[in-house]
């Protein structure tokens, strides 16, 4: 008998528990104790129905992701639900947790579906580049209609249990024990013929009935969401055969899209994301059982944007927040922001009046920093100023109690440096939030000389606590994104000085699937942050060329961006859509003459290679220097703190799609031309010249 999946009896009922932790994953022991354990409870003469149950935190949460892409193994995901299908005796899904994906699928091979209310159900394959493979695309719809399969299918989006229920998902919703609730429905159910089996649906499929506008606006919208991205389109698709094609025949275009989809380099993309993101929260030198420190209350310093976004997301999750300034009208005036932002989110019908009541009420305000003594957390998010950071850190080594965890918000100063203002270097770090922090998913969590063990294991697992991702990251300056970011922006400005033009520049960026380019995003951030801290610096030596002189022309004319009206682009009154400006046109000339530049036309292929494979060399450097622990890690950085479009990978995994020794190619090409900046990175080169890639640096064939 199988280890993964058991079978015992509970008086008439057989109960077919699924034991594989962590998720139940659907790998190939669990499909083939599937089919025993099925085998056995309908040879039994004394069983006369079946519960179908998940042992642990979950139903089955899906196909094992680690098998994809290789061998297949028998027996398939389809033999499981064709025993399903041919099952004499009612099989009832008992549902908790995440019924995701092959889980969903298996659930739906059964006769009935009965869930804990806390349940959550779901196809998410398409966020692994794929659709769902084992008859979901053509079950779904036949049970809840065409519509709402679509919306699941093509998003990827869980509902939760009484939604599922509202739909015709389940069944049943079970109060208290799942298994009693289980045992007690298919007690009920036992003597029930014919057997309802989905498959034999037809009403919610029937084409005369179905609208086929669905088909086409629901193709129009996801093509508008993917960027580029071919499986939520793959998912329209295989709907649409289940109207168009009787339930055999839609399967089987189900599995061709299934497979075609399979091969893609998006679904590889995808599923290296998935990966990358679980693998960012292991340490080499953190044991999983490191000891950590409970963060029941968090300070934050400074009630701005940054610090207001910050204090929503501990709220959010539970913990309490205190929001400290210098004045009390400050400290308002954030309380406020915060109180008008979860309004906005309650009147949009995305959060319950009490819980918005809770989450506010978590928040107090603060001006005098001694009553800080009981937090066990703090978060400084003031100014970038070296002085005034040393500064604070010092007056709260005097304030909070011992174990407390100093943390600042910097984006680019030195952590260490910080570290040394107080007597306790062991608990400082640096927690960098991306705007805005309620929103954001990426963390930065910067580890320093003397950051202790503890200190970064409760950092990491707070992180996942407050619904981020985190990554540990080495101290340097803009540490991982923003140094790319830098390179990356700097190249966006240097082409236009060239010939290129915004629209030209932002055009190849979005199409390769970013939702904004370099231009419009300069805008939203603002042209007059770089501007000032430009102002204070020393002009670039010579043969250093100036990145900074058209943004800052068009900032000295009040042209900050989108809060101005016209930045890099001009916007109407209330619009966020940019416009491509004469004038800002007329300004590019300008500088391009002022530094003795004779503009040229600039090719698509130029942008991008440019804009990418700087960030991409940069990267490299960062990995070489160890600032990165993986490439896998700089890939999770890009895609939930910068936009990367996730179905590309990562800028490093994307890089290996490319081939190494191409890139290595273009960026010797580019240092001939346009300088030193374009050095290529050593490790970049080694990896060229022996035809690897970055994922053979974390173990994995590309
Ligand atoms: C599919 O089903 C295809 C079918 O249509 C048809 C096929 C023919 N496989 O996320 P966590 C691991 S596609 C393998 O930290 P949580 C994960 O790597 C699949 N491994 O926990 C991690 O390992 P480690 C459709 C998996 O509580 C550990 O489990 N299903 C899988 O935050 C814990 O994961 C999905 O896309 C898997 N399917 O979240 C669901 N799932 O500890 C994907 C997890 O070594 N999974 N692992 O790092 C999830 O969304 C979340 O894991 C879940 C739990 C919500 C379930």
């Amino acid at each position: 008998m199988s280890d993964v999946v058991k079978f015992e009896k509970r008086g008439h009922i057989g109960v077919i528990g699924v034991d594989n932790p962590p998720v139940n994953a659907l790998g190939q022991a669990v499909r083939q104790g599937l089919i025993e354990t099925l085998a056995k409870a309908l040879a039994d003469t004394d069983v006369q129905a079946i519960v179908l149950i998940g042992k642990g935190r979950t139903f089955v949460a899906g196909a094992d992701i680690s098998e994809f892409g290789k061998p297949p193994k028998e027996p398939g995901f389809a033999e499981v639900l064709d025993a399903l299908d041919a099952s004499t005796k009612p099989v009832v899904a008992a549902l908790h947790g995440t019924a995701l994906g092959g889980g969903l699928e298996l659930a739906l091979g059964c006769n009935y579906r009965v869930a804990v209310k806390e349940a959550k159900c779901g196809l998410p394959e398409v966020k692994l580049g794929i659709l769902p493979g084992a008859g979901g695309t053509q079950r779904l719809p036949r049970l809840i209609g065409v519509p709402k399969a679509l919306e699941m299918i093509v998003s990827g989006d869980p509902i939760n249990a009484t939604q599922a229920r509202a739909v015709g998902l389940l069944d049943e919703i079970v109060e208290g024990d799942l298994l009693e609730g289980a045992l007690t429905f298919a007690a009920r159910v036992a003597e029930q013929r014919p057997l309802p089996r989905v498959r034999d649906l037809t009403a919610n499929v029937d084409k005369t009935k179905v609208d086929p506008a669905v088909f086409t606006k629901a193709a129009k919208d996801a093509a508008a969401r993917a960027r580029g991205g071919q499986a939520p389109l793959r998912c329209v698709e295989a709907v649409k055969a289940a109207v168009e094609l009787p339930f055999d025949a839609g399967l089987k275009r189900e599995r061709e899209l299934f497979e075609e989809a399979m091969k893609s380099t998006e679904s590889a993309a995808l599923r290296h994301v998935f990966f990358a993101e679980r693998t960012a929260a292991k340490i080499p030198d953190i044991a999983a059982d490191t000891p950590t420190l409970l963060i029941r209350k968090v300070a934050i310093l400074g009630a701005g944007t940054m610090g207001g976004g910050i204090a929503m997301v501990f709220a959010n999750a539970g913990i309490q927040v205190v929001l400290v300034d210098r004045e009390q009208a400050l400290v308002d005036k954030g309380l406020g922001i915060i109180a008008k932002n979860y309004a906005a989110t309650v009147s949009k019908g995305k959060l319950a009046q009490p819980e918005m009541d809770a989450r506010v009420g978590r928040i107090s305000g603060e001006i005098d920093w001694n009553n800080l003594g009981d937090v066990d957390l703090v978060i400084e998010a003031v100014f970038e100023e070296m002085g005034l950071k040393k500064e604070i850190f010092g007056k709260l080594d005097r304030i909070c109690k011992k174990d407390a965890i100093l943390a600042t918000n910097t984006s680019t100063l030195d952590v260490n440096e910080i570290a040394q203002s107080t007597s306790r270097p062991e608990q400082v770090i640096g927690l960098h939030f991306f705007s805005p922090a309620n929103v954001m998913r990426l963390l930065e969590i910067v580890r320093g000389k003397a950051t202790s063990k503890t200190v970064l294991a409760t950092c990491l697992k707070l992180s996942k606590t407050i619904g981020k991702v985190g990554v540990v990251v080495g101290v340097c300056n803009g540490f991982v994104g923003n140094r790319m970011l830098h390179t990356y922006f700097r190249e966006a400005q240097l082409l236009i000085q060239d010939g290129a033009l915004p629209a030209q520049v932002d055009g190849v960026i979005t199409r390769f699937g970013f939702a904004m380019g370099p231009c419009a995003t300069s805008d939203l951030a603002g042209l007059d942050v770089g501007w000032r801290i430009r102002k204070g610096l020393p002009k670039p030596p010579p043969g250093v060329r100036d990145s900074g002189a058209v943004g800052d022309k068009l900032a000295e004319m009040g042209r900050f961006g989108q809060k101005t009206g016209a930045g890099f682009y001009k916007y109407e009154p209330g619009s966020r859509t940019p416009v491509p400006d004469p004038v800002v046109e007329e300004v590019i000339e300008g500088v391009s003459k002022e530094l003795g530049i004779e503009r040229r036309a600039i090719s698509d292929d130029e942008i991008f290679e440019r804009c990418l494979y700087s960030m991409i060399n940069e990267g490299a450097k960062i990995l070489d220097e160890g600032i990165a622990l993986r490439a896998s890690d700089i890939d999770t950085v890009w895609i939930n703190g910068y936009g990367f479009p996730p179905h590309r990978g990562g800028p490093m995994f994307y890089a290996d799609t490319v081939g190494l020794p191409r890139i290595y190619a273009k960026l010797q090409e580019f240092a001939a031309k346009y300088g030193k900046v374009w050095e290529p990175s050593a490790l970049l080169a080694r990896l060229a010249k022996d035809n690897q890639t970055f994922a053979s640096l974390d173990g994995k064939k590309a």
